[in-house]
C-alpha cells in the first residue's frame, strides 16, 4: 500500500516536472504539418510583474502561469484569464490598446487549444516567429521554455507537457530595454512589444527533417549542393530530393551525425535574379514526410570593387525598411503587408532592399524573392552594444544564427550584416569580427558586411576606416551629409575609400513632413529633403567602387527618440513616403536616378 502511494507521488512529481525542450530551428516551417494558434489571446498587463515574482518567491502560489481558479467561494484569485481583454495574435501591443502605446513592460498572454494524443509516437513542437523581447512560456501550468531576443523564431518540443482534449498556453512577455540586450538600451525605432509574428503548434515524426540547403556550389557553380540535417544523429535514413522540372531525382542516406549531402550538375538550369525570379519547386522527402520548398539557384561574389551577381555586374538600387506596417504603423504581420511595402520599393524603381535593424518577418524575405527583389538582412547589433559582456555576445551570435538558419534558402538574400554604426574600440572589433567569422562558417555563399561609420572627414575629405574592413566583403557606410551635417556641403565633399571592395552607401537622408512646403534651406519641408537628395546622389556618383545605396529611408516610422511637435510627432520623418504612402518629392528625384542605373 505504502509502496503504491510512494510510486504515485513518484509519477505525479514527475509530471510536474516534465519541462519541454528547446529545438533548434526548424527550416521552412510553413511547409510542415502545423495548426495555426494565431487569433484571439487574452491578456493581462502586469506592470510589476506581481504574477511571476509570486510564483519565484512562492513557487506553489499562484503565479499568473498557473491560470489558477477558485475552487471553493472563500478562495482568493486576484486575476482571471477568462475575463480578460483579448488581443489579435499575431500583433503588437502599443497599436492594439492606446494605453499600451509608450508601454514597456510585461504583458501575460494565454490561449487554450484542442490537442489529441495521436496513435503513433509523432512529437509536438510549438514555434513562435518572433517575441519582443524576453518570452517564458508555459502549457498547462508547466515551463516549456525561455527566449531572447525579438526578431528571430524559437521553438520549443511541448509533447510531454500536452493532456488529450483541451490545453493551454501562457507566455510571459517582457519587453524592457535593458544595457545588455541586442539591440542595447537605446536605438531609432518604436520598441514594439507582444508575440509579434505567427504562432504554431507543428507535428513531426520522431525523426525529422531539421534543416537544409540546397544552393549552387561555392566552389563548382555548374553544380548544385545540397545539405539536410535530421534531429537526431541517425545513421542509415534515406531521404529524396526531387526537382521535377529539372527531372532530378536524389537518394541520399545519413551518416552518424545524421546528415546527408550530395553535389550534382544541372543541366539548363535557368538562374534567379531580379529579371527573371526564377523558383524552382522541390520536394525534400524522409519516409512518408515531405517538405515542399521553392527554390532559386543564383551565384554572388566580388571581384575588386565589383560586384558580380550570376558573374555579371550589378548596381543595387536600394532603399531601407524598418518592419512596420504600410498604413498607421505597428509590426508587419501577413503576406499583404510585405506585398504592400514592396509594392513601394518597386515603384521607386528598386531592385534590392535593406531591412534594417533586425531579422524581419519571414513574408517579407519569402515575397521579396518572388518578385525579384535582393535582400540585405541584419542582426540588431546597433549602436552601443555591450561589448564586452559575454551574455551579450552569446545572444548577438544567437540571433545571427538563427536568421541565416530561417533565411540561407532563399536566393535572394545577398548579403549578412552583422552591425549597424558601431563606434570604434578594440572591443567592438573583437565583438564584430567574431560575428563576421562566425556568419562566413555558417554561409559561405553569400557576402558579409556591416554598416559602418565614417571616422575622419575633414576640409571635404572624407576617408572611411575600419579595422572590420578585412572581415567583410562589401564596405558599407551610412553618412548623413546634407542633414547631420554639412548642410549644402555635400557639392565639394571628396571620399576616400582605401580597400579593393564594393561600396554601398547603406544610409543618407533627411527629414521632411508630407505637405510641409518652403524653400530648399528651410528644414522638414519637402523641397529641403528633395535639394538633399539631388546634391547626395550627384555625390553618390563621384565614389569609387559604388555598386548600390539604400537610402534612409522608404517610408516615416515610429520613434520614440523624434518628439519635435507638429513636425515629427513620434515619427522619424526621412521617409521618402509618409506614414500613410504619400509620395514626398525626393521620392521622384531617387526615382529618376535608380531609372539611369
Ligand atoms: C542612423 C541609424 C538609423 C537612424 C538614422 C536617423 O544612422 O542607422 O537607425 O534612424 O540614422 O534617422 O538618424
Amino acid at each position: 500500500m505504502k509502496k503504491g502511494i510512494i510510486a504515485l507521488l513518484t509519477i505525479c512529481l514527475a509530471a510536474a516536472n516534465a519541462t519541454a525542450a528547446q529545438v533548434p530551428q526548424l527550416a521552412n516551417v510553413q511547409a510542415r504539418n502545423i495548426t495555426s494558434l494565431n487569433g484571439e489571446w487574452n491578456y493581462i498587463i502586469d506592470v510589476q510583474e506581481e504574477g511571476y515574482y509570486d510564483y519565484r518567491m512562492n513557487p506553489t502560489a499562484w503565479g499568473f502561469f498557473r491560470n489558477a481558479k477558485p475552487q471553493r467561494p472563500e478562495d482568493l484569485i486576484e486575476y482571471d484569464f477568462d475575463k480578460a481583454a483579448v488581443m489579435n495574435i499575431p500583433g503588437d501591443w502599443n497599436t492594439q490598446n492606446e494605453q499600451l502605446f509608450f508601454y514597456e513592460g510585461t504583458v501575460w498572454f494565454k490561449r487554450t487549444f484542442e490537442w489529441h494524443h495521436k496513435a503513433d509516437d509523432h512529437r509536438t513542437i510549438l514555434y513562435f516567429g518572433a517575441v519582443n523581447y524576453e518570452a517564458r512560456v508555459w502549457v498547462n501550468g508547466r515551463n516549456a521554455g525561455y527566449h531572447v531576443g525579438g526578431f528571430t523564431p524559437f521553438n520549443m518540443d511541448i509533447t510531454d507537457l500536452l493532456t488529450d482534449g483541451d490545453n493551454f498556453v501562457i507566455v510571459k512577455v517582457d519587453n524592457k530595454r535593458k544595457a545588455e540586450n541586442v539591440p542595447t538600451q537605446i536605438f531609432d525605432w518604436w520598441n514594439y512589444g507582444g508575440i509579434t509574428r505567427d504562432v504554431l503548434l507543428i507535428d513531426v515524426a520522431p525523426v525529422y527533417i531539421e534543416n537544409y540547403k540546397l544552393c549552387l556550389d561555392k566552389s563548382a557553380p555548374d553544380q548544385i549542393s545540397f545539405n539536410v540535417n535530421l534531429n537526431e544523429k541517425l545513421a542509415g535514413q534515406q531521404i529524396t530530393l526531387s526537382i521535377p522540372e529539372l527531372k532530378i531525382t536524389k537518394k541520399l542516406v545519413t551518416d552518424d551525425n545524421g546528415t546527408a549531402q550530395v553535389q550534382f550538375k544541372a543541366r539548363k538550369l535557368q538562374l534567379w535574379s531580379p529579371d527573371n525570379p526564377k523558383l524552382y519547386d522541390v520536394e525534400i522527402t524522409l519516409a512518408d514526410e515531405t517538405l515542399n520548398d521553392r527554390i532559386g539557384f543564383r551565384t554572388i561574389e566580388t571581384k575588386g570593387k565589383q560586384l558580380l551577381l550570376n558573374g555579371k555586374p550589378i548596381f543595387l538600387k536600394g532603399i531601407s525598411i524598418h518592419d512596420e506596417k504600410p498604413n498607421g504603423g505597428g509590426r508587419t504581420n501577413s503576406v499583404d503587408d510585405a506585398r504592400t511595402l514592396l509594392s513601394w520599393a518597386r515603384e521607386l524603381g528598386c531592385n534590392y532592399v535593406r531591412l534594417a535593424h533586425y531579422p524581419h518577418n519571414e513574408y517579407m524575405v519569402r515575397e521579396a524573392e518572388k518578385m525579384g527583389i535582393l535582400v540585405w538582412s541584419e542582426i540588431p547589433v546597433y549602436w552601443t552594444i555591450t561589448w564586452t559582456n559575454p551574455d551579450t555576445y552569446a545572444n548577438a551570435e544567437r540571433q545571427l544564427t538563427d536568421m541565416i538558419r530561417r533565411d540561407q534558402n532563399r536566393a535572394n538574400v545577398l548579403i549578412w550584416s552583422v552591425a549597424n554604426e558601431t563606434p570604434h574600440s578594440p572591443e567592438r572589433d573583437k565583438f564584430l569580427s567574431s560575428l563576421a567569422k562566425t556568419a562566413r562558417s555558417l554561409d559561405d555563399t553569400r557576402l558579409i558586411s556591416m554598416a559602418m561609420e565614417v571616422t575622419s572627414a575633414s576640409n571635404y575629405k572624407n576617408r572611411l576606416q575600419d579595422n572590420m574592413n578585412e572581415y567583410v566583403d562589401v564596405i558599407s557606410f551610412n553618412q548623413y551629409i546634407g542633414w547631420y551635417r554639412d548642410v549644402n556641403d555635400a557639392p565639394k565633399m571628396e571620399w576616400e575609400i582605401p580597400y579593393d571592395k564594393p561600396v554601398i552607401v547603406s544610409e543618407f537622408g533627411g527629414g521632411a513632413r508630407y505637405g510641409l512646403h518652403g524653400d530648399k534651406n528651410e528644414r522638414w519641408t519637402e523641397e529641403f529633403q528633395e535639394n538633399l537628395y539631388i546634391e547626395n546622389l550627384a555625390m553618390l556618383d563621384k565614389i569609387e567602387g559604388l555598386v548600390g545605396t539604400t537610402p534612409w529611408i522608404m517610408k516615416d516610422f515610429r520613434s520614440p527618440r523624434r518628439v519635435l511637435d507638429g513636425i515629427q510627432d513620434y515619427y522619424n520623418r526621412k521617409g521618402l513616403y509618409s506614414d500613410k504612402g504619400e509620395k514626398k518629392k525626393a521620392f521622384y528625384i531617387l526615382q529618376s536616378w535608380y531609372s539611369t542605373k
